[in-house]
């Protein structure tokens, strides 16, 4: 029996990718023609974008916190379960990206996005940081969560591929999240790139691979019978 797929293409918005985006993934632009072939994939019988939807007084902005904790990418915040004060943990924190409304946080011009079925935004609540789409790392009820695995759920979905930006953040807590409800969970290796290529990815995928997230590559999707 067919299992039906659905393609997550993770924050491919402009912060995220060269040449200006203020929190620009390196080489994060060439995996643009890999998610617009996925896009057109008649195969996979779904297709979501998410949004990084911060306010401007997101807690992940370093620019939100008083120095000398606030340097962007090498600072950390700690930040506090709003349902339940006794739970805390330390958060990287961030250039100024994906605020509300702003062109930053547009999705990059050249997706093919009248080939998207929906799109969903995250990272909504100020208070915590949200790189799933389906959980914050408290897993708190979350906007985008019932919209994310409701819509999953309501379209027969068993199967995912997740591409996207970052590998390393979004991508991974993703995928992760994927798994465990249940979802037979893929990342597309080459339509994705990490912030930390190197270690980042390396660490990630272990992570990702040791909960049964499965790594594949797009032509194996694409030629797949
Ligand atoms: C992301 C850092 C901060 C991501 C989002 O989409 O991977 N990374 N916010
Ligand atoms: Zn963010």
């Amino acid at each position: 029996m067919h299992t039906k797929a659905a393609l997550i293409i993770v924050d491919l918005q402009k912060d995220f990718c060269p040449p200006d985006g203020s929190l620009a993934v390196s080489c994060g632009r060439d995996i643009i023609p890999v998610v617009n072939r996925l896009i057109a994939c008649p195969k996979i019988d779904l297709k979501i974008a998410t949004k990084d939807w911060h306010p401007a007084d997101h807690i992940s902005f370093a620019a939100n916190h008083p120095p000398p904790n606030n340097k962007p990418f090498e600072s950390y915040a700690e930040v506090i379960n709003p349902y339940n004060p006794s739970e805390r943990y330390e958060t990287r924190l961030w250039p100024v990206h994906c605020v509300q409304g702003t062109p930053g946080a547009e999705l990059v011009p050249e997706l093919d996005v009248s080939k998207v079925d929906k799109i969903i935004e995250k990272g909504q609540d100020k208070r915590v940081e949200m790189y799933s789409a389906f959980k914050d790392p408290f897993e708190n009820p979350c906007v985008s969560e019932s919209a994310l695995r409701g819509y999953l759920k309501d379209n027969d979905i068993g199967k995912v591929y997740v591409v996207g930006l970052a590998m390393d953040f979004c991508v991974s807590a993703t995928a992760k999240h994927a798994v465990k409800n249940g979802f037979q969970t893929y990342v597309v290796e080459d339509g994705t790139k990490a912030v930390d290529p190197g270690e980042g990815w390396a660490k990630a995928r272990a992570e990702m691979e040791s909960l049964g997230v499965k790594f594949i590559r797009s032509e194996e999707i694409l030629c797949q019978k």
